[in-house]
């Protein structure tokens, strides 16, 4: 059985505590995690803290840039080991996961490699007061420990969206992975001592939240900033954690997206583009679309569109052909879906399709698996309408006029992403401008450049990482005065 070891201080380390590692597609025990308690969260921290100060801190950004190019070539020459551990983790599709979870993976190094290493500060000469001169100049230092507590979505994806801005800015890490997905941050782990990445830098603490690795890191004061990606709720416990000694934090967190399309968007670009966002990794990507609005003059045609859509997706697991959606992560999540999908047949809707589970053979019966489903019918205070489900499933409503969809898309707590579709350039940029997200697609979704911002607004979010915005969390700024 795989063991799933703590990375603290360049070592694999074991505890006498383990918990079950089990596979979405089937629920089989696939592995055995060892979870890190308060004596290991504090070893990783000191390791850190150490690495800091060591050869890594000495470390010119020239070498550290060829390490983190070296880091991304080592993950994909592992490729292949990448992707087994996470599909066994996920379930997900195999083409999902080789087109995007992991080649996103080693794109994470190398991007912000190449910022920081082309990044410049400002610099300002003066006049004094006294006739003289001054040149004042900024100075990036690294923030130090960074605390990285993530979600099991997109594993890989979103730990090295993470780590690879905090190396790249020079500080050390400490991740703490899903409970549910631990592979992929273990394996990080070994790509970082084959290069050679000094020890301390790179640490992993396996464990839940409350109670666990989650809460003995985000308390702990050697920490000095935390990012985090999850639930808003959990976001609020560990903004409370970082209250503690007033530490900075970086949060990317829950959504309840809307999907706009309008009438004269090209509609088969606008169908094949929503059945993306609402159906793609089985509905469990923070910036999918679980609320479609649709313009009435196309709203029969559109839920018709998308229904045979749906209906056309293979659910299953990652080793059969054709497969499109894999199972939820785990039985817990699957009964919230599930729920969901109770609640929104109690509350009146239509069922366009789905509102079940999948017939799969019998090995699979105990695998995570849910129909992706469509809803009309339902008023905007619905609980389907307001709440993150995070599964395969959207609530379909008709809408006249551009202010209606505004007001629609806005109607809600949330603000991370919204994708648009229609060929009109004033509607298009009059949405862009009025939507109160973070991230705004016109004709197309989840299509990302590095170099940009990326987070939420509202409760969606605090902060933007990516590009050189990565740097306002990633690095203390120091400005130098040097009167001449
Ligand atoms: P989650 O909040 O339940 O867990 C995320 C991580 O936080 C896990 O590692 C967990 O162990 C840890 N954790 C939980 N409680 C903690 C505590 N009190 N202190 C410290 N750590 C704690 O989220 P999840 O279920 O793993 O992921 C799904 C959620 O993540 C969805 O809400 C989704 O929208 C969100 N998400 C957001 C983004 C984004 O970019 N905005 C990206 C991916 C996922
Ligand atoms: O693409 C990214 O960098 C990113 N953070 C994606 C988040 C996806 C959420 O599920």
């Amino acid at each position: 059985m795989k063991q799933f070891l703590n990375f603290i201080n360049g070592e694999f380390v074991a505890t006498s505590k383990t918990f079950e590692n089990r596979a979405p597609a089937d629920n089989r025990v696939i592995g055995m995690v060892h979870e890190a308690g308060q004596a290991e969260v504090d070893a990783a921290v000191t390791a850190a803290r150490a690495a800091l100060k060591g050869e890594w801190g000495q470390m010119s950004v020239v070498k550290r840039v060829e390490m983190l190019y070296a880091v991304a070539d080592e993950i994909n020459n592992r490729f292949d080991d990448f992707l087994a551990a996470e599909i066994a983790d996920t379930g997900k599709p195999k083409s999902l996961a080789s087109h995007i979870d992991i080649p996103r993976g080693a794109a994470n190094f190398k991007v912000f490699a190449d910022i920081i290493k082309n990044v410049p500060t400002e610099s300002f000469q003066m006049t004094t007061p006294d006739g003289g001169t001054a040149l004042s100049y900024a100075v990036r230092s690294p923030v130090g420990v960074v605390g990285v507590v993530c979600p099991w979505n997109l594993p890989l994806l979103l730990m090295t969206w993470k780590v690879g801005q905090a190396l790249a800015c020079g500080n050390t890490v400490i991740v703490k992975p899903s409970e549910e997905t631990p592979a992929t941050a273990t394996l990080l782990g070994e790509v970082m001592d084959k290069v050679g990445v000094p020890k301390g830098v790179y640490n992993v603490v396996h464990g839940f939240g409350p109670g666990s690795a989650g809460e003995f890191l985000t308390r702990n004061p050697g920490v000095n900033a935390i990012t985090f990606t999850g639930e808003t709720r959990t976001g609020e416990a560990i903004m409370a954690a970082a209250a503690k000694g007033v530490r900075p934090v970086s949060f990317e967190l829950g959504g309840k997206n809307a999907g706009i399309v309008f009438a004269d968007a090209d509609f088969d670009k606008a169908v094949a583009g929503i059945t993306r966002s609402a159906f793609e990794n089985c509905g469990q990507v923070c910036l999918g679309t679980e609320r479609v609005y649709v313009q009435r003059p196309i709203f029969d045609k559109f839920v018709a569109a998308l229904k045979a859509k749906a209906e056309a997706l293979k659910v299953g697991p990652s080793e059969m052909d054709g497969v499109n959606l894999g199972p939820l992560i785990s039985a817990e999540h699957k009964q919230k879906v599930m729920g969901y999908y109770e609640k929104a047949k109690a509350e009146g809707a239509t069922v366009v399709t789905g509102g079940g589970s999948p017939e799969l053979p019998d090995q699979y019966k105990d695998g995570h698996y849910v129909q992706p489903t469509i809803w009309t019918g339902l008023p905007e205070t619905s609980p389907i309408i307001r709440e993150e489900i995070f599964g395969p499933c959207c609530h379909i409503a008709p809408f006249d006029t551009v202010e209606e969809a505004i007001e629609l898309a806005n109607d809600t707590d949330y603000g991370l992403a919204t994708t648009v579709w229609t060929q009109n350039l004033e509607t298009a940029h009059r949405m862009a401008a009025s939507i109160e997200v973070g991230l705004c697609w016109i004709n197309s979704w989840f299509l990302r450049d590095l170099r940009t911002a990326f987070g939420g607004s509202k409760s969606s979010g605090i902060g933007r990482e990516g590009g050189v915005h990565s740097l306002e969390f990633y690095t203390e700024l120091r400005n130098v005065m040097v009167k001449l």
